[in-house]
Order: C-alpha cells, then sequence, then structure tokens
C-alpha cells in the first residue's frame, strides 16, 4: 500500500466521542507492550504517528487515524496491565465489547502479540468474541526479529496450537510481515 497521507483525526474515551465519518475501520488492539504502536508506524511508515510509550498501559484513549483518505485505523486501548481475575473483566472490556459490537464501518481487527509471549485465555476469549460477531481478525505475532530459527519455529507452533487464528510473524525493526499484513488489511477494506 503506498501510503500518501496519515493523519490522527481525534482520541476518545466515550463511544458518542468516536468520530461520525464512517470510513472503512481497522481496529488494533493488544496487550500493553506488545509493539502496536509500532506496528501501526511501520504500517504508514511514520515514525511517530502511534505514539511508542515507555509507560504501558496508562492509555485509555481509542485514537483514530485517517489512512490516504480512505480507511481508518483505530488504535484500542492497551489491556492486561490491571491485572484482574477471570480474563476479559478489566476496565477496557465494556469498552472494547462496546466498540466492537457497535461500531458498524469496522471491517476487521488485528490482534498484535509480542511472539515471545504465550497467549492467554484473554487472547481466546478475544478472538472467539470476534469469530462470535463474524469480524474477520489476522494476529500479528511481533518482534520476531528477536527470536532465531528454531525459536521462531517453536514460537509458531505454540501460537497455532492454543489460538484458532491466522498468523502474521512481524517485525517493525526489519518490516517482515508488513506487506502480508497490508494484504490482510486490504482483503477486509474490500472484503
Ligand atoms: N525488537 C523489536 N522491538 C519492538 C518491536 N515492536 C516494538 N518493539 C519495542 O517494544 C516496546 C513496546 O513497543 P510499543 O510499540 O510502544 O508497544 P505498545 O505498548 O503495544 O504500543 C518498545 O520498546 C519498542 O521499541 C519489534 O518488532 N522488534
Ligand atoms: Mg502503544
Amino acid at each position: 500500500m503506498k501510503i500518501v497521507s496519515a493523519e490522527f483525526i481525534k482520541s476518545a474515551v466515550h463511544e458518542g466521542d468516536f468520530p461520525k465519518e464512517r470510513l472503512p475501520e481497522v481496529a488494533f488492539v493488544g496487550r500493553s507492550n506488545s509493539g502496536k504502536s509500532s506496528l501501526i508506524n511501520t504500517l504508514v511508515n511514520r515514525k511517530g504517528l502511534a505514539k511508542t510509550s515507555s509507560t504501558p498501559g496508562r492509555t485509555r484513549l481509542v485514537n483514530f487515524f485517517r489512512i490516504n483518505n480512505k480507511l481508518t485505523f483505530v488504535d484500542l486501548p492497551g489491556y492486561g496491565y490491571a491485572k484482574v481475575p477471570g480474563s476479559m473483566k478489566s476496565e477496557w472490556q465494556p469498552m472494547i465489547e462496546g466498540y466492537l459490537t457497535d461500531r458498524d464501518n469496522l471491517k476487521g481487527v488485528v490482534l498484535i502479540m509480542d511472539i515471545r509471549r504465550p497467549p492467554e485465555e484473554e487472547e481466546e476469549l478475544l478472538i472467539e468474541f470476534l469469530n462470535s460477531l463474524g469480524i474477520i481478525s489476522v494476529v500479528a505475532l511481533t518482534k520476531i526479529d528477536k527470536l532465531s530459527g528454531n525459536e521462531r519455529t517453536r514460537q509458531l507452533r505454540l501460537f497455532e496450537k492454543s489460538l484458532k487464528g491466522i498468523f502474521v510473524p512481524f517485525s517493525a525493526i526489519t518490516g517482515e510481515g508488513k506487506d502480508v499484513l497490508w494484504r490482510a488489511i486490504r482483503e477486509m477494506v474490500e472484503g
């Protein structure tokens, strides 16, 4: 995808403040520190569009970006920071669920996971939830550059065994997976 423009639209906390414009939308969701901001920046070739943060989990904002005046990227708040017993019960749950359920221009979700970190029940439940809503999703496995060939194979097997998803190995450092992810996004958007 040739990026002509990538602009920040707004941040919002409540559904009522989400942008009224209805471009096709792709949402990015992941644990704090999973590499979500870096992945968005890599996709759009802009180093500082989505802030990469050194204080993970502090923001509860939903950030909207307009890409090529054609689609919207939505950076959903990170999760898994405030540990609450029982999965998907943390404070972002109602907000995320509300967004995923109600946003009718939502075309798909990119779930971002650090390839070194084994999936937990939260991720399993999130994928099930997306499937139950009929929302297409793809799992980006970030920081692949940190693994050796053997570790990579082992981790990929682990993910394939524990989650029902489509996996894209990704690195914000080397750019691996960028084209594959863009293809997946284009398919979501163009249906
Ligand atoms: N080696 C490597 N580091 C990464 C990659 N993606 C993110 N990081 C680092 O991981 C940390 C968290 O990244 P960030 O994008 O802020 O994660 P977020 O909290 O999910 O938005 C930062 O120190 C990044 O530089 C990657 O693909 N490879
Ligand atoms: Mg971030």
